[in-house]
């Protein structure tokens, strides 16, 4: 008796959503204030649906995210749900566009509705059908870049729920600023929480080599993004001068890009992004490669989804606690005591709160 039923591929559905955060997520590269979001909803002639969502990051790229899905999906109609299949299949329509940028993350979004579709098929938590174990995985607070008095605030309420990291972002006009910041948020948080930092890319390369450099007798956990995140050699320079371990990943499209910073140094830990990494199917890719280099693995949003790819990720690192689409999931993530624990119903743990949906949706 096969445990997964062959699915085959009848329809998809994807709905724009602009959920307003109840606090904006700073950056030094731009503020988020709305999570605008794209969900799938992947239906198979055998009534399983699918579901994944995908963040566009600005209000004004998200259609045209919904309508590289739709277009995608209209290739698939009568496809079985082979996620690997279906990969080759969008990644073949793509060559002469480039799977890269919007188009990559619509792809991610297909791949992460047909292994959901799958694992529900099967009666499995996701983590089970990739032959893993749903478990509590270690999660981190992450913050914005809120200034030294509110992120003490925000510090002490992570504490509080038990987190035993947390990270906040900088990138301030002046690296005063940055030490102000960092140093009043680890005095809050004590010896009892790790603190790492994100600059978004927001720094030149000699600069983030002075930041970096004035950071690096904190004992920071990480400094993420210092500089351009496609720019692998200014990282492995930024790298080389410091004790503290650079982070990179949220903004690989794909595996080839970890291959090219893992090759030049660029990072000493990784934190690949569920959707630009290519879905379920390309954080496998990348977890091997991570386990190949011996790199620290941790995700980059989508902590839903995230908790059941740590369960199958042999350098699990830590999971990012940022749940940009609690609004509109009919569950939310199950955070308790500083450990993100997937859910252990069939599928990824993405299922919508229909009030929601409607109450947000984009027209
Ligand atoms: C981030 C970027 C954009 C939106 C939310 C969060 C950030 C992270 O770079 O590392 O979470
Ligand atoms: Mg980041």
């Amino acid at each position: 008796m096969s445990v997964l039923p062959a699915l085959t591929w009848a329809a998809l559905n994807c709905t724009p959503v602009s959920v307003p955060l109840a606090q904006p997520v700073r950056t030094a590269s731009g503020d988020v204030t709305h999570a605008s979001l794209a969900l799938i909803d992947l239906v198979t002639e055998q009534g399983t649906i699918g579901r994944s969502y995908l963040f566009a990051y600005a209000p004004w790229a998200l259609q045209p995210l919904v309508a590289l899905v739709k277009g995608l999906g209209e290739l698939l109609a009568g496809h079985p749900i082979a996620p690997a299949e279906i990969e080759r299949a969008l990644q073949a329509r793509l060559r002469l566009l480039g799977c890269t940028g919007l188009a990559a993350m619509a792809l991610a979004g297909i791949d992460m509705a047909a292994w959901d579709a799958l694992a529900r098929a099967a009666g499995l938590p996701l983590a089970r059908l990739l032959g893993g174990r749903p478990r509590a995985v270690p999660g981190y607070d992450s913050q914005g870049m809120d200034g030294a008095e509110r992120g003490g605030e925000l510090a002490q309420r992570a504490v509080a729920q038990g987190f035993t990291m947390m990270k906040i972002k900088i990138g301030y006009p002046t690296l005063e600023e940055d030490l102000a910041a960092v140093r009043h948020v680890q005095s809050v948080l004590g010896r009892k929480c790790a603190l790492a930092v994100d600059y978004n890319q927001s720094l030149s390369v000699p600069e983030a080599l002075r930041r970096c450099g004035a950071l690096d007798p904190l004992g920071l956990a990480w400094i993420a993004e210092p500089t351009l995140a496609d720019d692998d050699e200014g990282h492995a320079r930024i790298a080389a001068c410091m004790h503290t371990p650079l982070q990179l990943g949220e903004n690989w499209f794909g595996t080839h890009a970890m291959a090219r910073s893992l090759r030049q140094q660029a990072c000493d830990l990784v934190m690949p992004d569920a959707m630009k990494i290519g879905g379920v199917s390309g954080w496998l890719r990348a977890a091997s490669l991570a386990g190949a280099a011996t790199r620290p693995m941790s995700s980059h949003l989508f902590p839903e989804l995230s908790a059941h790819l740590m369960a199958v990720t042999p350098t699990a690192h830590w999971l990012e606690v940022l749940d940009l689409a609690a609004p509109v999931l009919a569950a939310p993530l199950r955070v308790e005591g500083g450990c993100v624990h997937p859910a252990d119903a069939p599928g990824s743990g993405v299922d919508w709160n229909d009030a929601a949906v409607e109450r947000y949706r984009v027209r």
